[in-house]
């Protein structure tokens, strides 16, 4: 079965905050790979990966990196997939990584999310959304996870 979402992260360092994106993801039942390939250390093997996601089948990509944050930016300059970034936490309190990740040239878009791991688990909810638009059952997962997380809110008390 095609791998429908390519999560990429620039080293295995970001693997525990990343892999929050992939539970996400099984929680919603997305085949998906996951990969260290970064845009410095591999820029051939990086490009190479992300030039063959759409003829594999991948319909969006997430991309998590730290410090000088290239590889959302590589990506989506060698694809016309949807790009999701993560920004990584890193010596500067990933706000480097943020705006890394964030200020891309007119013209080649990188849908950023939140530093760390909220943004991990918001691009897995995006990947997802933007999936279920053209997937009715996992649009009603997607409604069903909203409405547990708003009763869970709501059934909270403070001592
Ligand atoms: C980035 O540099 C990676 O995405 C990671 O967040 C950061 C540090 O990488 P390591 O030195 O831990 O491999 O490329």
């Amino acid at each position: 079965m095609a791998h429908l979402v390519n999560i990429l992260m620039g080293s295995k360092s970001d693997w525990e905050v990343m892999k929050n994106a992939s539970d996400t993801l099984n929680q919603f039942g997305v085949s998906h790979e996951c990969r260290v390939l970064s845009a410095h250390r591999t820029p051939h093997e990086t490009a190479q990966y992300i030039t063959s996601a759409e003829g594999r089948g991948v319909q969006v990509v997430i991309a998590a990196a730290g410090g000088a944050a290239h590889l959302a930016g590589v990506c989506a300059a060698h694809t016309l997939l949807p790009v999701l970034g993560v920004p990584m936490e890193s010596k500067l309190d990933g706000l480097d990584s943020l705006l890394s990740t964030v200020q891309m040239p007119g013209g080649i878009p990188v849908g950023t999310l939140a530093i760390g791991k909220a943004g991990a688990v918001n691009a897995a909810l995006l990947a997802v959304a933007i999936l279920a638009l053209k997937d009715a059952d996992l649009k009603v997962k997607l409604k069903k996870f909203r409405e547990d997380q708003a009763a869970k809110v709501l059934k909270e008390t403070l001592s």
